[in-house]
C-alpha cells in the first residue's frame, strides 16, 4: 500500500497501537490517539496543508517523547523527513520540566517550516481542549499559565500559516494575551 491513502493509515494505525495504553488528561480520560488525529486533522481541514510527511509526522508527533517509540524505528518504518520533523517536536525529557518549557520557547524559532506546522496545530489542539475541559488537578492559574507559555511559543512560530496562526491568535485575546 503505497498510496498516499495506504501511508496516512499504515501511520494512524502505528500512532494508535503506541499509544493504546494512554488517556488525556481530561475527566472523561479521552484515548490519546485523539489528540495526534485532531492535530493531523487540524492541519488538513483547517491548515489546508497536503504534505503527506508533515501528516504523518502530525499523527506520530508524541510517539518519542511518550511511548517507547525511537527516532531510528520511525525513520526505518516512515523515512527520515517524517523521523526528523518527529525529532524536532520532540521534548528533551532529562531536561526538568520549566527549562524544557523554557527551550520549547528558544527551539520554536529555529525549526523547519514542517516542525512548525505541527507546533501550531498542536498548541491549537491543546488550547481548545483547555477551554472544553479543564484537566484532572489542573487549577485555572495553571491552565492561564499554560496559554501564557503557548502564546510565547507561538510568537516564534508566526509567518508559517495564517488560518491557524489567526485561529491562536483569537484564542490569546480571548485571555487577554497578545502574539
Ligand atoms: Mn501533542
Amino acid at each position: 500500500m503505497n498510496s498516499e491513502a495506504g501511508i496516512l493509515i499504515e501511520t494512524v494505525n502505528f500512532a494508535a497501537d503506541k499509544h493504546r495504553k494512554q488517556r488525556r488528561k481530561d475527566p472523561e480520560e479521552t484515548p490519546y490517539i485523539n489528540h495526534p488525529i485532531g492535530v493531523a486533522r487540524i492541519l488538513s481541514h483547517e491548515g489546508g496543508v497536503t504534505d503527506v510527511e508533515v501528516l504523518q509526522a502530525a499523527l506520530l508527533h508524541d510517539t518519542v517523547e511518550d511511548t517507547d517509540t525511537t527516532p531510528t524505528e520511525l525513520e526505518a518504518k516512515f523515512g527520515p523527513v517524517v523521523a526528523r520533523i518527529v525529532q524536532e517536536v520532540t521534548d528533551d525529557k532529562s531536561l526538568p520540566k520549566r527549562e524544557r518549557k523554557r527551550v520549547q520557547v528558544e527551539h520554536a524559532a529555529q525549526c523547519s517550516r514542517q516542525a512548525k506546522l505541527v507546533k501550531l496545530a498542536d498548541k491549537l489542539y491543546n488550547l481548545r481542549d483547555l477551554n472544553r475541559c479543564t484537566p484532572v488537578g489542573w487549577s485555572s492559574e495553571r491552565v492561564h499559565e499554560y496559554f501564557v507559555w503557548a502564546s510565547e511559543v507561538v510568537r516564534n512560530l508566526k509567518g508559517t500559516n495564517s488560518v491557524l496562526e489567526e485561529k491562536l491568535a483569537e484564542l490569546f485575546q480571548e485571555r487577554g494575551l497578545t502574539l
